[in-house]
């Protein structure tokens, strides 16, 4: 995509300038980032959702039987009945991988990786209804998409950032307001990381989150070295050929350290290994048990059902991405890989993208071995399947 285009999205920014300018860096508020906005689903489908075993919910009651109380779904019927009138809201992650129309949202935010994304979580609140002020670690879009909510933001924060005592909820103790905003349908308020904020249903709202994802060094650390160990040998160890005789038996002198830190180099500077950890990492599902395809398909009978009209759409839990080393392609499926030969860019690309796959674009590439085949391996895998119709 063209990114000098100026995007109402970003309030007439372009993604060039957004990306330069505001991401991770400050927050931005967007009158009208997406114009006449109406949510795709009203209250009552977004608590139809919570019911469900496989929808990660949550319920924030702010004088519930303590303050702040926190309740996990899924959740039975009556208890939205018993609600109060006010100051409570529900939370529903994920949104995007049930509602069609709500994953369609994402296709405004390709001008970020779609692997950064993590998902779509909407929340409903009763008037007054907020989960207190807090910080997030991640990037988040909040849309508007029903009624009013009051923004606040206030100062930068970290891990050393008094939280008031709370089990489950992580609370700011401290809020310093610095801006303050009411977002109608449509509008839009970017955050970067860990910058304060608290939002405050005006009415009954319900308020679109765009949350991305981003390991912690810590994350980065230990599964990388996790998944490299995979490969390396017991016989390979720390070795000390042609050291010289020790001053001090008890001293660990400093051309140990040089030793490991060679050891350590040599495969840190794995760029295969380090792309295919970070592309199996970045693309694994939130929910896996919802990435399962059927047990065997003949690929014979695959490529006729497709020849006989049937249509190929991504596994709505299912994460894609692709990449290229040296000669080869890399694909990235639901946090596994596979090598291909490069001459199967376009399809790649067309996989990662097009939101089916149908006779009509896949053309010429049914008639390819290796391309039908990496198709049928996906259906078999579970991250594409046959749509229903
Ligand atoms: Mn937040």
């Amino acid at each position: 995509m063209n990114s000098d285009i100026p995007l109402q999205l970003l309030g007439g920014l372009t993604a060039r300038e957004f990306l330069r300018d505001y991401w991770q860096k400050k927050p931005l508020l967007i009158r009208q980032a997406i114009p006449d906005f109406e949510s795709p689903i009203d209250a009552d489908e977004l608590a139809g959702l919570a019911l469900e075993e496989e929808v990660e919910s949550r319920l924030v009651i702010e004088h519930g039987e303590r303050p702040w109380e926190l309740r996990r779904g899924p959740f039975a019927e009556d208890e939205f009945s018993k609600l109060p009138e006010r100051e409570w809201t529900l939370l529903v992650q994920a949104v995007d991988q049930f509602v069609p129309e709500v994953s369609e949202l994402l296709e405004n935010f390709r001008f970020l990786p779609s692997w950064r994304v993590d998902d779509v979580m909407i929340s409903f609140a009763a008037p007054g209804g907020s989960v207190g002020p807090h910080f997030d670690n991640y990037d988040v879009f909040l849309l508007q998409g029903h009624g009013k909510r009051n923004w606040k933001i206030g100062q930068m924060c970290d891990s050393e950032s008094p939280l008031l005592q709370h089990a489950d909820l992580r609370i700011l103790a401290e809020f310093h307001e610095t801006e303050e905003w009411v977002l109608e349908p449509g509008d839009m308020l970017y955050l970067p990381p860990r910058l304060a904020h608290c939002g405050v249903a005006v009415d009954n709202c319900m308020t679109y989150s765009v949350g991305f994802r981003a390991p912690s060094a810590a994350e980065v650390l230990t599964h990388f070295t996790d998944f490299l160990s995979q490969f390396l040998t017991d016989e390979e160890r720390y070795t000390d050929a042609d050291a010289k005789p020790a001053a001090d038996p008890h001293q660990i002198q400093h051309d140990a350290l040089d030793r490991l830190k060679s050891l350590l180099a040599e495969h840190m500077s794995d760029e295969r290994l380090l792309l295919t950890w970070f592309g199996q990492y970045m693309t694994e599902p939130r929910y896996p048990e919802l990435v399962v395809g059927p047990e065997d398909v003949e690929e014979e009978d695959f490529l006729a059902a497709l020849q006989d009209g049937a249509v190929l759409i991504r596994n709505p839990s299912a994460r894609l991405a692709w990449s290229e080393v040296d000669d080869d392609l890399l694909l990235f499926a639901s946090g596994q890989s596979r090598y291909l030969p490069g001459k199967l860019r376009e399809l790649l690309k067309l996989i990662c993208a097009a939101d089916a796959l149908h006779t009509d674009n896949l053309g010429e590439w049914l008639n390819d071995e290796d391309g039908s085949g990496l198709l049928c391996e996906l259906v078999k895998q579970g991250s594409l399947g046959f749509a229903d119709e």
